[in-house]
C-alpha cells in the first residue's frame, strides 16, 4: 500500500464550512466537484504535476449534505490522472445521486467506456492548462470526442482565457455539448464588456452547443474573500445571457489553492448574487444540471 504526503504548503478544504444563508432550492445539483483518493486505496497517478491530501467520498457527501445540495457531479481531477477509479467508486456510493466526467485516452476500451456509462459517467474531461497536464495536438482530442460523442456525453473543456484563440477551431468544432470550466478563467480586473471577456462570450453566444460553470470564484477573484466581488459581474453576466447553458459547483475540495481556502457555505452564499431571480436560479442549480448529467427536464 503506498503512502503518499500532499505537496508542502498544500491547502487543505475547510474541514468545518459554514451552514450558507442562502438555502439551495431541492434538487441542487454541485455540477464541479473532485474526489482525491485517499491515496493509499486509490493512489494517485504517477504523472501527476501536484499530489494533494486526501478527499475521498464520504467527506464530499457529508459536504453535501451540509450545504443542502441534492446530486454531485464529481469531475475527474488531473492528479488521477486517467485512472477513474476513485471517481467511479464514488458514483457508484451515490444511491444515483451523482454522475460523473471522466478522463479518458486514446486507448480505452470500448468495455470500459461502456463500464464507466453503466456507473453514471456522461463527459469526458479535455484539460489545457499547462500546469496541471501537458495538452496534445487537436487531433488526439477529435479521435477520443468520436468515441465518447457515441455514448451521448459531452466534453469538459479546462483553459486559461489566453488559451481560447488557439483553441479556437477545436473547441468550435466539437459535435457534443461543450462545457467550459469556470467561465474560461477570466481576467476579473478587466472590465466585463472590455476586449478581454469579449471572445468567450462570443463562443458562448454563437455555439449553443456551448455551455459555461459559473464556477470557482475563490480561483478567479482578485479581490479576494468573503465576497469575490469582482466576479459577480462575470458570473452574472454569463447566468443572464445563456441562462439555459450555465451550471454552478463548489469545486471542492479545491485543488491547487495558495492564498486561501474558502468556506464552502460561503460558495453557496455566492450564488444568489450571480443569479439574482427564482427562475435563473432554479436553471442554473437543478433544472441545467438535471437535463445535462440526468437526462431530466
Ligand atoms: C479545478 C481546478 C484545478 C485543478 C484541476 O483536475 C485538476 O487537477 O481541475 C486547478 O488547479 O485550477 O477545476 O479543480
Amino acid at each position: 500500500m503506498e503512502r503518499f504526503a500532499a505537496d508542502p504548503g498544500w491547502l487543505a478544504y475547510d474541514p468545518s464550512p459554514s451552514r450558507p444563508t442562502f438555502a439551495l432550492p431541492p434538487g441542487t445539483v454541485d455540477a464541479h466537484c473532485h474526489v482525491f483518493g485517499p491515496g493509499d486505496v486509490f493512489p494517485f497517478a504517477p504523472e501527476r504535476k501536484y499530489t494533494p491530501c486526501d478527499a475521498g467520498r464520504e467527506e464530499l457527501f457529508a459536504l453535501r449534505d451540509h450545504l443542502g445540495v441534492d446530486r454531485n457531479v464529481v469531475v475527474q481531477a488531473t492528479c488521477h490522472g486517467a485512472d477513474n477509479s476513485a471517481m467511479l467508486d464514488a458514483l457508484r456510493h451515490s444511491e444515483g445521486r451523482a454522475r460523473g466526467v471522466a478522463t479518458v485516452r486514446p486507448d480505452v476500451s470500448d468495455s470500459a467506456l461502456a463500464e464507466m456509462h453503466e456507473a453514471g459517467v456522461r463527459g469526458v474531461r479535455f484539460n489545457f492548462v499547462r500546469r496541471l497536464v501537458d495538452p496534445k495536438p487537436d487531433a488526439y482530442y477529435r479521435a477520443l470526442v468520436e468515441r465518447v460523442a457515441a455514448l451521448g456525453w459531452h466534453v469538459v473543456v479546462y483553459f486559461e482565457a489566453a488559451e481560447l484563440e488557439q483553441r479556437w477551431e477545436l473547441f468550435t468544432s466539437l459535435p457534443t455539448e461543450v462545457v467550459v470550466d469556470h467561465m474560461g478563467r477570466p481576467d476579473v480586473t478587466k472590465d466585463v464588456d472590455g476586449p478581454e471577456f469579449a471572445p468567450f462570450l462570443r463562443l458562448m453566444a454563437e455555439h449553443e452547443n456551448v455551455w459555461s460553470k459559473v464556477t470557482c470564484p475563490e480561483r478567479i477573484s482578485a479581490s479576494g474573500p468573503p465576497g469575490y466581488d469582482d466576479v459577480v459581474p462575470f458570473a452574472r453576466r454569463v447566468v443572464e445571457s445563456f441562462p439555459d447553458r450555465v451550471l454552478w459547483g463548489t469545486d471542492w475540495p479545491h485543488p491547487n489553492l495558495t492564498g486561501h481556502m474558502p468556506d464552502d457555505g460561503a460558495l453557496v452564499d455566492f450564488v444568489p448574487r450571480v443569479a439574482t431571480t427564482d427562475d435563473r436560479r432554479e436553471r442554473l442549480l437543478v433544472s441545467n444540471p438535471s437535463r445535462l448529467y440526468w437526462g431530466t427536464p
